[in-house]
């Protein structure tokens, strides 16, 4: 059943980028709840013990009943997953090693994929997510997701995600998410990054989505 990682840093490892507070509430009551909910949803279905990602990609094999709280919360577990991996402390800067080769391939540019990345978190209206994923044709795409829908539902995998609900930046920057995307590219961990990268070209060689 899946289970609450810790952060891998300090609650104000990436100050003052993305504050303490927020880190705190952002983990142990936001990221805690989805975890929580998505194992009560799960129980005494099939799936306890399948991966999240592999159910996100199956929703409706799940009884109809269980559908929308796996969705939800299953994508709120392995978003948040993924969110607290890809950033770190005295990070930022360009992207190392393969991912950074293939982010200049897919978008001719390192800026022209943070002009992307960046505009269609500035226009995902309401709560979601911005991707950058690894589709099955092994290119790479940006694009937003609405709520906790995650790219696992579409057989995409996700290698960086940015959370623009307003509950990842309202203590610290109220209304205005371009400060809070701004700031996410100096806490952005390219080294990890670069490691799900290669996880997942891996993956995708032993899975037929
Ligand atoms: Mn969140």
């Amino acid at each position: 059943m899946p289970v609450l990682p810790d952060l891998p840093y300090a609650f104000d490892a990436l100050e003052p980028h993305f504050d303490s507070r927020t880190m705190e509430i952002h983990h142990d009551r936001h990221h805690a709840a989805y975890t929580s909910k998505l194992n009560a949803a799960l129980e005494g279905t099939d799936f306890e013990n399948t991966s999240i990602p592999a159910v996100l990609s199956m929703l409706d094999k799940l009884p109809e009943s269980k559908q929308n709280a796996v969705r939800n919360n299953g994508g709120g577990y392995v978003n948040h997953n993924l969110f607290w991996e890809i950033l770190g402390p005295n990070c930022g800067g360009s992207p190392k090693g393969n991912i950074g080769t293939e982010i200049d391939n897919n978008f001719g540019s390192f800026d022209n994929f943070k002009q992307k990345f960046s505009d269609a978190a500035a226009t995902r209206f309401g709560s979601g997510w911005v991707w950058l994923v690894l589709k099955s044709d092994l290119t790479l795409d940006v694009y937003s997701t609405p709520n906790q829908d995650s790219p696992y539902m579409t057989c995409d995998t996700p290698i960086l995600g940015l959370d623009v609900w307003e509950h990842a930046y309202y203590l610290n920057y109220q209304n205005r998410r371009p400060d809070y995307v701004n700031a996410f590219w100096n806490v952005v961990n390219w080294e990890r990054a670069d490691s799900i990268f290669k996880e997942a070209k891996e993956d995708l060689d032993k899975t037929a989505c």
